[in-house]
């Protein structure tokens, strides 16, 4: 096990981008490390985050979109304190599928709530926990959206329209290029052995250094 604090790598990207596929693989590489993480989600990751999941996606329910930003930030105040940062404190690493990105573009940019009200909700909720690593899995929305329609009936915000899932992309971007050093942006559109080769590659300096 890893000396000191664990290390916090989160997964994020529109619906159909491997998410999962890929935190699968990212485990395997962690297992392979000898690394002792957990792996957890958002919306989710505890009881009342589970809960909170079931209410905020199903797919007949409705509420205003504040409603659903606080939801997405309950989940997250939640998580972080009961579940994200014991595990870190105990150097445990936490692999994170969603995060605070997924808030800022699905609430701030998606439904156009705005990405600063986010982030600005988020600080007077003392959520300043940063990930060390976050690969965006990214491409088009058509091709994320078709991969998705093949799973079945979709959620609450699966049945969004195409501009909000552009939105959302384009807001995913835009973080990844003002942090460079904590967002990675992999091309998800390639065949999954080339998307699992840049994963690798992107977690190499932190499998070194652990
Ligand atoms: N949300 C979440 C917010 O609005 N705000 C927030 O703050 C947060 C935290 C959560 C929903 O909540 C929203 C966003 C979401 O709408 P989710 O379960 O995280 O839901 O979202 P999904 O996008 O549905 O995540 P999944 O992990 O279930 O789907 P993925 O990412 O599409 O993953 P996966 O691996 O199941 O891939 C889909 C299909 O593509 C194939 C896979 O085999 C699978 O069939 N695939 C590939 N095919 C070809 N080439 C490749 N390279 C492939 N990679 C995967």
């Amino acid at each position: 096990m890893t000396e000191g604090r664990g290390k916090f790598i989160t997964l994020e990207g529109l619906e159909g981008v491997g998410k999962t596929t890929n935190r699968q693989f990212v485990e395997s590489l962690l297992d392979d490390a000898d690394i002792d993480f957990i792996g957890t989600r958002e919306p989710g990751g505890t009881a009342l985050g589970e809960a909170l999941r079931e209410l905020v996606l199903a797919a007949d329910g409705q509420m205003q979109d504040l409603t659903e930003l606080l939801l997405m930030t309950a989940s997250r105040v939640e998580h972080i304190a009961n579940v994200i940062e014991p595990a870190l404190a105990a150097g445990q690493w936490v692999l994170c599928d969603r995060f605070l990105d997924a808030s800022i573009a699905y609430q701030g940019a998606g439904r156009q709530l705005g990405v600063e009200r986010v982030a600005d909700l988020h600080r007077l909720m003392d959520v300043t926990l940063e990930p060390d690593l976050t690969l965006l899995l990214d491409m088009p929305v058509a091709t994320g959206l078709e991969r998705m329609a093949a799973r079945g009936t979709p959620d609450r915000i699966e049945r969004e329209a195409m501009a909000f899932f552009e939105r959302a992309r384009q807001a995913y971007l835009q973080q990844a290029a003002m942090a460079p050093d904590r967002v990675l942006v992999v091309d998800a559109a390639r065949p999954l052995d080339a998307v699992q080769e840049s994963v690798r590659q992107a977690l190499l300096p932190l499998l070194e250094g652990a």
